[in-house]
């Protein structure tokens, strides 16, 4: 099922189900390598979803701001390789959504666990807005805040659910977004979580 959010923004409901347990599996193996961990925002506040990468990049925040870098800032070492399955599943769903040849170079794997939220934002620490960006829902569901290209502007509210994909390029890529504080429940897969992938042309 394919929703027409907003010009450039395509929710692809239920496109990474039959995926699910394949990416939860490899977000583990990713996570014994690169833990998750609460970065610091440049204001020193911690982040309250929990964040790891994966792939030649990955993003990271600290008091020196944001960034993308090859090395995790935790271990000195790189990122993991971003596997197979989550970069067949990016691959198919830019194709669904109209755009061919998106290589990502960077995953962000975020995990929210009641309480959390992503406060609005934009995400513009990448180099070419060209290329589109894809987010995988795993888990419990969150409330997402589609907003414009100013933060005043009043965002929409999109429930998204375990499996949803959505690809954001063109001009969306760059509106202001966030998500609502997760509510507790319990997901046969993934307990009392939430797991977010973000596919990203960082470089
Ligand atoms: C999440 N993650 O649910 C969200 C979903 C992040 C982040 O926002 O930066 O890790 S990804 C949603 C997104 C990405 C890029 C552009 C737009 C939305 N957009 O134009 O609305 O953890
Ligand atoms: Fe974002």
């Amino acid at each position: 099922i394919r929703e027409h959010l907003m010009e450039g923004a395509v929710v692809l409901r239920q496109f990474a189900l039959a995926d699910a347990e394949w990416l939860l599996n490899d977000i583990q193996r990713v996570t014994t390598q690169a833990p998750f961990r609460h970065m610091k925002t440049p204001g020193g506040h911690a982040m309250s979803a929990a964040m790891s990468c994966c792939g030649d990049q990955g993003w990271v925040t600290d008091t020196r701001g944001y960034r993308y870098q090859s090395e995790d800032p935790t271990s000195g070492q790189p990122w993991p390789a971003m596997p197979e399955s989550f970069r067949n599943l990016a691959g198919k769903a830019a194709v669904a959504a109209g755009f061919e040849g998106f290589e990502p170079d960077a995953c962000l794997i975020n995990r929210y666990e009641p309480g959390a939220k992503m406060g609005l934002h934009q995400d513009k620490d990448e180099q070419d807005f060209s290329q589109p960006i894809v987010s995988v829902s795993l888990g419990l569901p969150q409330v997402f805040q589609f907003g414009g290209l100013k933060r005043n502007e009043r965002p929409v509210r999109v429930p998204l659910a375990h499996g949803d994909v959505v690809v954001w390029g063109g001009p969306a890529r760059l509106r202001y977004h966030g998500v609502l504080t997760l509510k507790a429940g319990d997901h046969p897969l993934t307990g009392v979580c939430r797991y977010n992938l973000t596919f990203r042309k960082a470089r």
